[in-house]
């Protein structure tokens, strides 16, 4: 990975600016190559990063790609379970990083020609592009977050594939402000970056004034979800700011026509959507300079395939995908992994989609009602519901994601208690897991609509027709 990196590393001053502190490519491998000095000292197979947005989260993750060990970035906001679970289930040592500590050694002429004798530039010679990078934990329908493993190899290949497809270069400045333990903010958002080395300007929030202020400063290429925009569409004065910028970029979640159109308008560009998942990172997007429309994400990137699992006559149905982006597997669970694919070989997104005679694939819904996606965050209803079934007053619990204007879906719990308010509960969630993890809403209920199998219908949740 490094190799790449390093063969644009030039010696700009302002070459990474995170939540408005600048470091120099120097500064960025020094501070990198004293994480990677702690990493060969005490050999770990994983160490973990809690993943602020700072030049230290950035520092942390060069560090491991230079030492071949993998970096877990635990959400800053994860209550204690939550981060418990992951660094029980990655075995990961908790590394602090401290930017001001350098290791001179490591420059990027140093890198280079460290890094001219393997692909990952490790310091371990060992290390392969097939290794390990990053373990990024996620949410699945039921349970408690996975690890996903993701490979340099798949990491690069997905991010040469999206330079290509939105004409991404040196010339560019990326700006975005999404947080840096997911695949947007971290493999897009930094890694990115540094691959094709643009300078990056991470806004430390994704508001409108700051993605307004980095274009007056240059910005060029922008990443956001769609709540982002859809905040952004809101501002008017800030969006027209971004008129100066080259692209526009909307991902993670649908980014709704109706914000499509006012970014158009306010703005004078047509965003760019792309389709993606943490498993699989960025599989299907609109191109720079080609044709994109509302709702739809794309056409597949070079090097992936994609089909539709649809019943005989349908044109919708489950889209599934194959190619070298994909990630190595959940971390010591082979049955889920496994789980994942067809028999075929085939990986199973949960994603329901068509794709047009044009090759132009559309979102049109996912599979369970149990994944819900909130301000571009993945979230597993089985996780909140295991959270609200601790607490000693709740009996029964149903989360479901409810239609929202700025977030896409917000989370609602039904819960089945006496003796407890719903502020209480959500306290009780937040002290367990992450900040966006709290329901919105509790709404108490008689009883969770069960079918004969005793499986509850959260249709007739989300239809309101429970009582
Ligand atoms: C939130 N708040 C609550 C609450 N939930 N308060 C009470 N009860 C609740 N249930 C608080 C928040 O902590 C915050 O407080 C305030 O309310 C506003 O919260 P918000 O409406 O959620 O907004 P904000 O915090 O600004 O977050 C919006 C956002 C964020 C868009 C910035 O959702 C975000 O960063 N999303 C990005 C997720 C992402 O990167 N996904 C990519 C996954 S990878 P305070 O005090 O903090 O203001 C992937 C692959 C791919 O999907 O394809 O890209
Ligand atoms: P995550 O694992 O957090 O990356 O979430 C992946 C999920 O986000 C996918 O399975 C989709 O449901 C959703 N997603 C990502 N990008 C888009 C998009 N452009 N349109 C619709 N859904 C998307």
């Amino acid at each position: 990975m490094l190799t790449a990196l390093t063969g644009v590393f030039g010696d700009r001053a302002d070459a990474v600016t995170v939540a408005g502190r600048t470091a120099s490519y120097e500064e960025l491998l020094g501070a990198a190559g004293a994480v990677a000095a702690d990493l060969a000292g005490v050999p770990v197979g994983a160490f973990a990063v809690t993943a602020t947005a700072s030049l230290e989260t950035v520092a942390a993750v060069v560090g491991g790609l230079i030492a071949g060990v993998p970096c877990v970035p635990l959400p800053p906001d994860a209550g204690p379970s939550e981060r418990g679970h992951i660094l029980r289930d990655s075995g990961a040592r908790l590394l602090e990083v401290d930017f001001a500590r350098r290791a001179p050694a490591v420059t990027s002429a140093s890198a280079s020609a460290a890094a001219s004798g393997s692909a990952f530039g490790s310091a371990s010679a060992s290390a392969s592009v097939e290794d390990p990078a990053l373990i990024l934990y996620t949410s699945g329908t039921t349970g408690a977050p996975k690890g996903v493993v993701l490979s340099a190899a798949a990491i690069t290949a997905d991010l040469d594939a999206l330079a290509a497809a939105w004409q991404w270069s040196a010339e560019d400045t990326l700006v975005h402000g999404l947080p840096l333990f997911h695949v947007h903010g971290l493999v897009l958002g930094v890694l990115g970056a540094l691959r094709t080395g643009s300078r990056l300007v991470h806004t430390g929030r994704p508001t409108p004034e700051a993605y307004a202020a980095a274009a007056e400063a240059g910005g060029s290429l922008y990443f956001g979800v769609p709540t982002v925009w859809s905040r952004i569409a809101a501002a008017p004065q800030e969006a027209a700011a971004l008129s100066r910028a080259r692209l526009l970029v909307s991902g993670s979640a649908a980014l709704p026509a109706p914000v499509f159109r006012d970014l158009e308008r306010l703005t004078g560009h047509r965003p760019v959507e792309r389709y993606g998942m943490t498993e699989t990172l960025i599989t299907v997007s609109g191109r720079a300079g080609g044709e994109v429309h509302p709702g739809a994400v794309g056409t597949p990137l070079a090097g992936i395939r994609t089909r539709i699992a649809a019943e005989p006559g349908a044109e919708i149905g489950e889209l599934q995908l194959t190619g070298p982006t994909l990630f190595s597997g959940y971390l010591g669970r082979p049955e889920a992994t496994a789980a994942a694919y067809t028999e075929d070989g085939w990986f199973r997104t949960g994603d329901i989609a068509s794709v047009g005679e044009d090759g132009v694939h559309r979102i049109v819904g996912r599979a369970s009602t149990d994944m819900i996606k909130s301000g571009g965050y993945r979230i597993g209803a089985g996780e909140i519901e295991n959270a609200l079934l601790d607490h000693p007053r709740v009996r029964e619990a149903a989360v479901v994601g409810v239609p929202d204007a700025d977030l896409g879906q917000r989370i609602v719990a039904f819960v089945v208690a006496d003796g407890v308010t719903g502020a209480e509960l959500t306290d009780f969630v937040a002290a367990h897991l992450s900040v966006h993890k709290r329901p919105r809403e509790v709404r108490f209920i008689a009883a969770i609509p069960r079918n004969a199998m005793g499986k509850p219908q959260k249709r007739l949740l989300l239809e309101g027709r429970a009582g």
